[in-house]
């Protein structure tokens, strides 16, 4: 099984991170859907990281989707099956995923669109987006932290730390670590874990 794209994608490294967790053998590609569109376009048409090409061949995109092939792959799950646990699960990844989404929002605005287009109302709606979906999440984990455990991880628990991580690195200057001290320190631990450590970002 290979997983396609860059590391720098938080979608592909909550992948990368929840197939080690999962214990999901793959072989990692880094291939880029700018860099190496081309290249790319040969292994998946609509060019989305991450792609999963599957040992029978077939290819899968999308993170929630490889992951969830992953969990069945591995019968077990980054989603506990207790209900209330689930659920928190659930709306704390929902959180983290805008929060990439917008992070993307941001990079694409600045780096594909040419600078005299960039639409500042359109910025300024992504960037308030952004500092919603991380207050919530600060909010959360100041309430009750999540594990940053291999062992005992949730998908909330990796998509959240790889969501902050990302945002620091690529648009630093819109949510602050002093603002939100609980995501600060549930990233510091998860990124020293093995399974973190094994998926760099840069
Ligand atoms: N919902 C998708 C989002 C994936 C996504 O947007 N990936 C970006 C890289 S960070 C991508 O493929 N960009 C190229 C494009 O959309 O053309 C997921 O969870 O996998």
């Amino acid at each position: 099984m290979q997983l396609v794209g860059m590391l720098d994608s938080p979608y592909v490294r909550r992948t990368a991170i929840s197939l080690r967790l999962l214990g999901v053998p793959f072989e990692h590609r880094s291939v880029s859907v700018f860099s190496t569109f081309e290249q790319f376009r040969a292994i998946n048409t609509v060019v989305k990281a991450p792609t999963l090409v599957c040992d029978d061949g077939s290819v899968l995109m999308d993170s929630a989707l490889i992951v969830d092939h992953a969990q069945d792959l591995s019968g077990r799950s980054l989603v506990p099956a207790d209900p209330a646990a689930r659920l928190r699960t659930l709306r704390l990844t929902g959180l983290a995923l805008a929060a990439c989404e917008k992070t993307v929002q941001i990079v694409y605005e600045h780096n594909v669109r040419p600078a005299e287009k960039l639409h500042q109302p359109w910025m300024d709606r992504v960037r308030a987006q952004l500092a919603a979906a991380y207050a919530a999440l600060e909010g959360e984990l100041a309430a009750a932290p999540l594990s940053a455990d291999e062992e005992t991880m949730t998908q909330a628990g990796v998509s959240t730390a790889v969501a902050w991580a990302f945002t620091q690195l690529v648009a630093p200057d819109a949510v602050s670590p002093a603002g939100h001290p609980a995501l600060a320190s549930h990233s510091a631990q998860a990124e020293s874990l093995p399974v973190f450590l094994g998926a760099p970002m840069v």
